[in-house]
């Protein structure tokens, strides 16, 4: 994409200091030099932009669109600088200029466009699809805030707010053309025309611009450059009265732009909880309603057909029920705008949708009132009605098994839409996101929609781009990977295959090792600049890194560690192999038991850190503010991946494949996509333990276990929980009683102390196969052999041949 040499881009670089910021190589400061690298990058870019559009409108080549309410895109940068083939080239002369290129490259803000999992699985799903070629765009909302930024304030999460764009956003043009309107409220009158059709008007609407800011979304050496499209909201030129500050309404004027701009004002940081308000429908019908007219002025840009023709040429992805209002708008749009009856439209619709499904979690399910659909989107409202009206008939004539089962597989119960059942109903694709998953939503969650649609179901296995959670992360093991097999593997990344070749070769292992401590040592330094902490770096570096819940399990981490070092203290030369516990997570700001283990973590921190007897065996850190950027820092470090959710709970986990893939041995429970990869890399090569989701979901479907008797009949566990409420761990006044009420007296929603004896055995395991380098270095070299399977690549490749025939 470019002819760049060393010294042609140091030029380069001066140029943009000396035209955009009048400063020269030796006074610019390193937000300048930032900003002149992006700038050259975005030169390059825009013909190319510009081309890959062009060629999707000639090819008249079929597109997708992920639709989601959330992008962790992360920082840009190098990712960019790699996909265009000049990483190298700029380090470089970033290195002669006397400048650290990481130095440059955080003067980026980490975009945080989404909470966890769901949406770094969109991103990377963008570097995949545009890497392989394909045209597929994003569609999201350009929140003026991104998920909250942490402080940790004597061990307590404190929010405060990210105004990442308070300084220029290098990678987004602004296309004020492509703006298109949006309208909430008012009341829908019908009238019927002399053919028996409908004309819908509306009175008394409110209307909001949607304006669209494109990101380029490079693929990886080869021209592509796919769209990140994210819709702003603003207030329309229509209701833009032109008010002075000594008019009576000029308040009123401005409480009103605040609301409208509200709508795109910030992301909900809840990671797989729902929070029903008013703000967050708005927020999904706005996201829904300008991709769908956009997606609709692109196919008539593209195309002289007829939009019943839409299916072949267009396919859309809804990233979970978030965006599931794009059954009833498309419904909507090809009724009452341009004339199609039910019949045909809803053909159209459900053709044109497919859904993925990325939790069974209950709380996590989408359920709007009634009442708040009926005041903000009328007319969407009659749309689901009748689409439930015909789908409970249908059940009762076509499945006459189904009947009493009717109110349960409804759209619309209890004065509830049930926002999964207008997904499943109204798409042709249902998927989820591991082989687990995907067999829980057919045979518990959706059983009865299963039986309905059995062609619907289908899986796929999430996946994470190697080229930026390997290559670009780990540029040590990638170098060294290439030294053996090749390096073939960054464009098929299955090929990582061939390493097994080499998990008996002494010096290749010995140079993977040799990447791992070099990480270690980076990050040791990290934590060391961050909070003067000083790291064993012969310990094992065991990691947690995830949304802090309850499911995910971080309590019990924690209450191996307390045992752990309850263990020292008994018998201080106690022969253990050192361990660094290194924890990175944010809490939804609302959720009281996830903040007490924060809270907790940083107390066993402090007492185990600054207890002499311990000495350098026991090690636990708290990284704060866990987003994109740390989680590249930690990742090449860890040598055990700590994927310890409830068994069933995790719908399937990204974080488990990105530590495999820089070599960490998987310490996990049967859940999610631990179980592909324990059958990729076979029993020897992972850590497994725990009850598996049928037992749990036994048990559930039993009232639970008894948790009381383990705590008296194990005494680890009761010393543990004891010193919880007994406030061994800070002062008096900080005791974790709801922590360990929520064990004792709710029964331990989550088996924490079912699966804790086993935890610790496997543990004991680590601890001595740790022992032996040269067998832990080939468990390594296997787990990163098979990552390759994990690539969103494969995912994206499954996703194009099944459901989206690209
Ligand atoms: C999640 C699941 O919990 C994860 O197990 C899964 O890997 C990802 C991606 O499919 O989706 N579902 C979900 O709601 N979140 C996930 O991480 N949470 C958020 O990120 C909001």
């Amino acid at each position: 994409m470019h002819n760049y040499d060393p010294a042609s881009f140091h030029t380069a670089i001066e140029g943009k200091l000396k035209r955009k910021h009048r400063t020269t190589l030796e006074e610019a400061t390193d937000k300048e030099i930032y900003y002149s690298i992006a700038s050259i990058i975005q030169d390059l870019v825009m013909p190319k932009w510009f081309e890959t559009n062009q060629e999707i409108q000639q090819n008249k080549s079929k597109q997708v669109y992920y639709i989601s309410m959330e992008f962790l895109i992360g920082r840009l940068i190098e990712s960019n600088l790699q996909n265009c083939g000049l990483l190298d080239i700029c380090n470089q002369t970033l290195l002669d200029l006397g400048r650290r290129p990481e130095r440059i490259y955080e003067q980026e803000h980490d975009a945080a466009l989404g909470n966890g999992g769901l949406g770094r699985l969109a991103a990377c799903f963008l570097d995949s699809i545009a890497s392989l070629g394909y045209a597929g765009h994003g569609s999201g909302i350009r929140y003026r805030y991104g998920l909250f930024e942490q402080r940790i304030i004597h061990g307590n999460q404190v929010e405060l707010p990210d105004y990442w764009l308070k300084e220029e956003y290098p990678w987004e043009t602004r296309k004020p053309d492509e703006a298109v309107e949006i309208r909430f409220g008012g009341t829908v009158h019908e009238h019927k025309r002399r053919d028996g059709s409908l004309e819908i008007s509306y009175e008394n609407t409110d209307s909001v611009m949607a304006v669209p800011y494109d990101v380029p979304v490079l693929g990886y050496h080869n021209e592509v450059v796919n769209t990140l499209r994210l819709w702003s909201a603003e207030l329309s030129p229509a209701e833009n009265k032109g008010l002075s500050a000594s008019d009576q309404q000029y308040y009123h004027h401005l409480d009103h732009i605040h609301s409208i701009e509200q709508i795109s004002g910030f992301l909900y940081p809840d990671d797989s909880t729902f929070e029903g308000k008013e703000l967050r429908l708005k927020q999904q019908y706005f996201l829904v309603s300008a991709t769908i007219k956009n997606i609709i002025a692109n196919f008539r840009r593209n195309h002289d057909l007829p939009l019943s023709m839409m299916p072949e040429y267009t396919v859309i992805q809804i990233n979970d029920t978030h965006p599931s209002l794009a059954v009833p708008e498309l419904m909507r749009i090809l009724m009452d705008e341009e004339g199609y009856g039910w019949e045909k439209a809803w053909q159209i619709t459900t053709n044109l949708l497919a859904y993925t499904n990325h939790t069974t979690l209950s709380e996590a399910l989408e359920k709007w009132p009634v009442s708040m659909i009926q005041n903000l989107l009328p007319r969407l409202y009659m749309i689901i009605h009748e689409i439930n009206e015909r789908f409970c008939e249908q059940i009762y004539t076509t499945h006459p098994e189904l009947r009493d089962k009717i109110h349960e597989l409804a759209i619309i119960s209890y004065e509830q839409i049930h926002m999964a059942h207008l997904a499943i109903v109204g798409s042709f694709s249902v998927n989820g996101v591991a082989k687990i998953h995907t067999e829980i939503l057919k045979n518990k969650e959706m059983k009865n929609f299963y039986t309905l649609y059995p062609k619907k179901f289908n899986n796929k296995t999430n996946g994470i781009t190697h080229r930026r959670w390997l290559q670009q992360v780990n540029p040590c093991l990638a170098s060294k990977i290439t030294d053996v097999i090749g390096p073939r593997w960054v464009h098929e990344p299955h090929k990582l295959m061939n390493l097994l070749r080499y998990t008996n070769d002494a010096p290749f292992l010995e140079t993977m090792k040799d990447c791992k401590q070099h990480s270690k040592h980076l990050l040791a330094k990290y934590v060391y600049e961050q909070q003067g902490v000083k790291l064993n770096t012969d310990s094992i570096f065991d990691v947690q890194i995830k949304r802090l819940h309850e499911y995910k399990r971080q309590l019990m981490n924690v209450f191996h560690i307390i045992y752990l070092y309850n263990e020292l203290k008994d018998n201080p030369n106690m022969d253990i192999t050192p361990r660094t516990f290194i924890f990175a997570a944010k809490a939804a700001p609302s959720y009281h038991l996830a903040k007490e283990v924060i809270k907790l973590i940083h107390h066993v921190a402090s007492v185990v850190n600054n207890d002499p007897d311990i000495k350098d065996k026991l090690k636990v850190v708290f990284l704060e503010n866990y987003n994109v950027s740390l989680a590249e820092k930690i990742i090449p470090a860890a040598e055990v991946s700590e994927q310890i959710s409830t068994a069933s709970k995790e719908a399937s986990g990204t974080g488990n494949m990105k530590m495999m893939m820089n070599g960490a041995i998987t310490c996990g429970t049967l859940d999610g996509a631990n179980i592909e990869i324990r059958d990729f890399v076979g029993d020897d090569n992972i850590f497994i333990f725990g009850l598996t989701a049928e037992q749990v979901l036994d048990y559930y479907a039993h009232g639970g276990y008894d948790a009381k008797s383990i705590y008296h009949a194990d005494v680890r566990v009761k010393r543990v929980l004891d010193q919880l409420n007994g406030g061994v761990f800070g002062s008096q006044e900080i005791e974790f009683k709801d922590l360990f009420y929520n064990i004792m007296y709710h029964n331990d929603p989550f088996f924490v102390l079912k699966d804790f004896g086993p935890y610790v055995e496997t543990h004991e395991m680590i601890d001595r196969a740790y022992r032996d380098q040269n067998h832990w270095q080939r468990m390594a070299a296997t787990n990163i052999a098979h990552s390759g399977k994990f690539s969103s690549d494969r995912t994206i490749m499954e996703y194009v041949s099944d459901i989206w025939k690209l």
